[in-house]
């Protein structure tokens, strides 16, 4: 039996907490990621919560606090289903380790990030119920997760302002790709921020209230944060750096393989692009001769302004080791940057850089 029920090729960083991605070629042309593909990320154990006696608290700055179990959560607010890509603030580190070391954090390559279809209510229906008063302005999560990764060790939590929050775009999930969460993903209610990343989409919620202030939670006000590249992550305290909320534009090569044996001629290249909040994808170039001349890829699909756009396109390879990059721009004519060297950080988050992988193409025999 493979973990959590994921693919058995699934990259596993860390069984305990249980961290994995998908192959990139597993993400490569499909819109929706399957429930065995979806990367997973945790910082502590995978809580199994009884659906029946579960009960969500809404408190703080509102007019009247609410306790909802998951049936009058379903009865008193409309259902909505969106489709959207989460994403973690790490995809992508690995390219980043090629500059210098992350000690203590996962290698992820493009795979912590997937999409699916999320169905559940919005977080705004829930908050104006509870009557969200003009002073809130942040909304926090609280998880039973409790991480020992935390000084000192606490359950996840984390929090998003207020108009993020009461944006109808952000949901709190109880199905995705039309099944009941698994307890691996958050059941039986996680929090959905599209276009943010993803450790701002708490699993497990239980509570949620409404602040003047961000979150004091480790994973808000400590982790998730980027810190100038000189800085000590071990001794860097709440509030230092920036703290991450929407995602940069950023999209990965998935086909072929980095490191491919490939024919020389004719090779499809296959990827995403994700723009993040608020804009769209609207180009994306590929190159095979180091950057001098670009190719723009025909961009498949992007079901909704908060998915990712899935692209491809059909170069030349000629025979040899070929570079292949590639580069994303978006609605705004903003491009990624070219090099993880000039982002690299200490914690190693939001490598947008351009993504590179390098193939071998042997000549073709004639027949
Ligand atoms: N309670 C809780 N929520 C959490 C996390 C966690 O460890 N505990 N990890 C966060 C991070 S960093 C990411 S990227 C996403 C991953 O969601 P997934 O495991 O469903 O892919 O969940 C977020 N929500
Ligand atoms: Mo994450």
């Amino acid at each position: 039996m493979t973990q959590w029920g994921k693919r058995a090729d699934m990259v596993v960083h860390e069984s305990d907490p249980f961290n994995a991605e998908p192959p990139p070629g597993a993400l490569a042309g499909a819109v929706l990621t399957g429930l065995d593909s979806f990367y997973s990320r945790n910082h502590g154990p995978i809580p199994d919560l009884n659906p029946e006696t579960w009960e969500l608290v809404v408190d703080g700055l509102v007019d009247t606090p609410l306790n909802l179990s998951l049936g009058q959560l379903r009865d008193r607010f409309v259902e909505q289903t969106l489709t959207a890509t989460m994403q973690c603030a790490g995809n992508l580190r690995a390219g980043f380790l090629k500059v210098r070391d992350i000690p203590g954090e996962d290698p992820w390559g493009p795979g912590a990030t997937s999409t699916a279809e999320w169905t559940g209510v919005r977080l705004a229906d829930v908050l104006s119920a509870a009557g969200l008063q003009p002073a809130a302005a942040h909304i926090a999560f609280e998880a039973p997760d409790v991480s020992q990764l935390a000084t000192p060790p606490q359950a996840y939590g984390g929090s998003i302002p207020a108009a993020k929050a009461m944006a109808g775009e952000t949901l709190l999930a109880w199905a995705m790709n039309g099944e009941p969460l698994t307890a691996l993903h958050g059941a039986p209610l996680r929090v959905v921020v599209p276009g943010w990343i993803g450790a701002r989409s708490i699993k497990w919620v239980q509570r949620i209230t409404a602040r003047r202030e961000p979150s004091d939670n480790y994973f808000q006000a400590t982790a998730y944060r980027l810190l100038p590249p000189q800085a000590d992550p071990t001794h860097a305290g709440p509030g230092v750096g920036l703290s991450l909320g929407a995602i940069a534009l950023n999209s990965a090569i998935l086909s072929p393989d980095d490191q491919a044996h490939v024919q020389a001629g004719p090779l499809e290249i296959a990827g995403y692009a994700l723009a993040g909040e608020d804009r769209g994808v609207a180009r994306v170039d590929v190159s095979i001769d180091g950057g001098d001349r670009w190719v723009q890829a025909e961009l498949v699909s992007q079901p909704s302004a908060w998915a990712w756009c899935q692209w491809r396109t059909t170069v030349l390879a000629p025979p040899g080791d070929v570079e292949i990059i590639a580069r994303a721009w978006d609605t705004t004519a903003a491009m990624q940057p070219e090099s993880a060297a000039q982002l690299w950080n200490p914690k190693g988050y939001v490598n947008n850089s351009w993504p590179r992988i390098h193939i071998h193409a042997s000549a073709r025999i004639a027949s």
